[in-house]
């Protein structure tokens, strides 16, 4: 396994030999293998959860038979959000891309008649104070608790002054949210308020990114205020899951098992993979990620991330203005938005 907490540092070694060692000890764990994540000393080792609803076997990571079908993304749609939200150009902290940016996502959550709350705050950061909004889209459910899928729309600051658009980088995932916000709303029987299954909560995060050099400190910013809040006004403990998407639009889709991630939560999406046939884009290879999903995993939320970060030849794209949306591809995004959409429908059988 290799560990990876800080890019700038990961994209240096991974020009070394010794990731090619790495890469071929990848990890071929299945649903009897169960690692623990490392702990580092920047990760404190996280509480227990607080929500206890882990299944007992295996069995239980599937839907029962006769339970209806996941709706599925429209690709061709998902990937034109992206493309609109990546002509808003770049997003850094303070710029007049990342309003453009707010006002993008909540305007098309607006426009589909989802609820939209807003957690707005100054970061203290490494290069000053900055106003930061975590933009938060509440669809309604049946079933008593909240399945969160989230992920970040700022780009990185220190590259502000590039032409950095961050197509894969915080623009996938944005893309995908937006259109599986339309996709969960047209999936509610007519006349109906809510979904058949837990509430679904689209969590677009602000200021993952680091404002100097990714350290605990300096990186994932809204998250770590989100997840403070979430744990003062009780709303971790009716959080089921906690699916974290970041860089997931490269048309070579490797997604990785991520470690920090809940093992359970990790085999349900892997099992979700497999019904829809899809899994030989899934866990080729295992390592963590310090990521978005880390406060959430603190405070007791099962969390998985669901990241791509081989971007291009040894990660190249990863950070640099090669990160534009013709490296992306619609089938990829249908790939992880079905993933999702059919392990919410695990989830909500439970
Ligand atoms: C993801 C996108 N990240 C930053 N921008 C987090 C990350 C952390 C990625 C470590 C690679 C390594
Ligand atoms: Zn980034």
């Amino acid at each position: 396994m290799i560990s990876l907490s800080k890019p700038e540092a990961w994209s240096a070694a991974l020009s070394r030999a010794s990731f090619v060692a790495a890469v071929v000890a990848v990890s071929l764990c299945t649903m009897a293998c169960h690692k623990e994540p490392e702990t580092q000393a920047s990760q404190p080792t996280p509480a227990q959860p607080v929500v206890s609803n882990a299944p007992a076997s295996a069995a239980e990571l599937d839907p029962p038979a006769g339970a209806p079908p996941a709706p599925t993304v429209d690709s061709k749609r998902a990937f034109l959000y992206v493309k609109e939200f990546v002509a808003i150009g770049k997003r850094p902290l303070g710029s007049e891309g990342h309003k453009k940016a707010e006002d993008y996502i909540a305007g098309k959550l607006s426009g589909l008649g989802v609820e939209v709350d807003r957690d707005t705050f100054t970061a203290d950061t490494a290069v000053g104070k900055f106003p930061v909004v975590n933009i938060i889209g509440k669809i309604p459910g049946k079933k008593d608790g909240i399945i969160v899928i989230a992920g970040h729309y700022d780009t990185n600051y220190p590259l502000k002054d590039l032409n950095f658009v961050g197509a894969n980088d915080g623009g996938s995932n944005t893309g995908l949210m937006v259109e599986l916000a339309q996709v969960l709303k047209q999936s509610m029987k007519s006349g109906d308020a809510k979904l058949d299954g837990y509430s679904v909560w689209l969590v677009f995060t602000d200021a993952e990114e680091a404002m100097k050099a990714w350290s605990a400190d300096d990186s994932v910013y809204g998250s770590k205020h989100l997840a403070s809040l979430w744990q003062k006004d009780g709303t971790v403990q009716k959080v089921r899951a906690f699916i974290l998407l970041d860089m997931i639009g490269d048309k070579d889709l490797n997604v990785e098992r991520e470690t920090y991630s809940t093992p359970w939560l990790q085999d349900t999406v892997l099992r979700a993979a497999q019904r829809l046939k899809v899994e030989s884009h899934f866990y080729g290879r295992s390592l963590d990620v310090e990521d978005d999903h880390l406060p959430f995993k603190r405070v007791g939320i099962p969390v998985v991330d669901l990241i791509d970060i081989d971007y291009g030849l040894d990660n190249s794209f990863h950070h640099t203005t090669e990160d534009t949306l013709d490296k992306l591809s619609p089938n990829s995004l249908q790939i992880i938005g079905d993933v999702v959409l059919e392990t919410m429908r695990a989830l909500n059988t439970r």
